[in-house]
């Protein structure tokens, strides 16, 4: 009697270790527990037995029965963990990406703009961006009646504060707190009260760079423009300078670098003209020194802007100023 139940859990025990995979563990399961098994057999034998034995073999047959489940259990257990396993390191699977954010545009060209400047020996600075009359107006001897203190340009808070419309009001911050020699930039972001559309928006990004000290000239703000210029847009870029007027520069001059789409002979882009406007600059005024407590008897300065946005536009052949602002994934994702 024994001798029956101690074969079937010999032989149980020894094919279970035949078992390689998932597919093997069914043919094993029918040999010892299904409907006509040798479990089910043996109970189909009992009959054989004397009468007096049945009930003790009976038992002990649903015992191993037990054991023999529980046993087939953790066999198809180990091998379903041993499958998902297998698959979730399957190395041939292609790797699934990670999403990953960048840098936006704007701040990598930005970033470009201060490495060139950093090159050149200036110092990086910023400010708030909500000034008040003083140092966004009446220090850059911008005068009550000018246009650009009207309502309709500048986006006012109280009377007296506002958001500024340049980033010159760092540089006189500067100007005040430390004497020259000063050689710095200041980029950051500015507002006007402009409705959007392809070349305006009601807050974009400048650069303002400010060189103080005993004898500048005008001939260090060339060279300072054009070793940007060359840096920026590469060695074959000309610049030249047109006069103007700013309250807070004299003399005053636009400055513009060759088109980098058709190299100077005339396209779209540059209307034909062969070049492109890139911003203003000019000796500081000796009105903003008095303003800014620097003796305009001892020093004499430069100053000029540039607009980020417009460079990235250029750079990248962007002609709608408000892609930068949208932030759609697929425009972003390009760079
Ligand atoms: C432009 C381009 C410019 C300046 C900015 C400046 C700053 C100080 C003193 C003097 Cl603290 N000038 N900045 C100068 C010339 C041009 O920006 O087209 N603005 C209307």
């Amino acid at each position: 009697m024994n001798e029956i139940i101690e074969k079937i859990r010999a032989e149980f025990l020894q094919d279970s270790k035949a078992i390689k995979s998932l597919k093997d563990l069914e043919p094993f399961r029918v040999k010892f527990l299904g409907r006509k098994g040798l479990i089910s057999s043996a109970f189909d034998r009992m009959g054989e037995l004397p009468k007096e034995e049945r009930p003790l073999f009976g038992k002990a047959l649903n015992e191993l029965k037990k054991e023999l489940e529980a046993q087939y259990q953790e066999l198809l257990n180990r091998f379903k963990r041993a499958e998902e396993k297998g698959h979730r390191l399957d190395l041939t699977l292609p790797g699934r990406k990670p999403f990953a954010g960048g840098r936006h545009p704007l701040l990598k060209v930005a970033d470009e703009i201060k490495d060139i400047f950093r090159g050149l020996g200036f110092s990086i600075e910023d400010g708030p961006e909500i000034e008040n009359d003083f140092y966004n107006f009446e220090a850059l001897n911008i005068p009550k009646t000018h246009p650009a203190r009207d309502m309709q340009d500048t986006l006012y808070i109280t009377d007296d504060i506002l958001l500024r419309t340049h980033t010159s009001p760092v540089q006189i911050r500067v100007m005040k707190r430390q004497k020259p020699p000063i050689q710095m930039i200041a980029p950051g972001r500015v507002y006007r009260r402009d409705t959007p559309d392809a070349s305006h928006s009601p807050f974009f990004h400048q650069v303002e760079g400010l060189v103080v000290d005993e004898g500048i000239t005008f001939a260090d703000l060339k060279g300072v423009i054009q070793a940007f210029a060359h840096r920026m847009f590469g060695k074959d870029v000309k610049v030249r300078f047109r006069p103007s007027f700013f309250p807070f520069t004299e003399p005053s001059a636009e400055y513009d670098f060759s088109c980098v789409f058709c190299g100077g002979k005339g396209c779209r882009v540059c209307k034909n003209t062969g070049w492109m406007e890139i911003s203003g600059a000019g000796m500081v005024h000796p009105n903003v020194f008095k303003a800014a407590g620097v003796d305009p008897e001892k020093y004499t300065g430069y100053a000029f802007g540039m607009g980020i946005d417009r460079i990235a536009m250029i750079k990248y052949a962007i002609d709608d100023i408000r892609i930068f602002f949208e932030n759609d994934v697929r425009f972003l994702n390009q760079f």
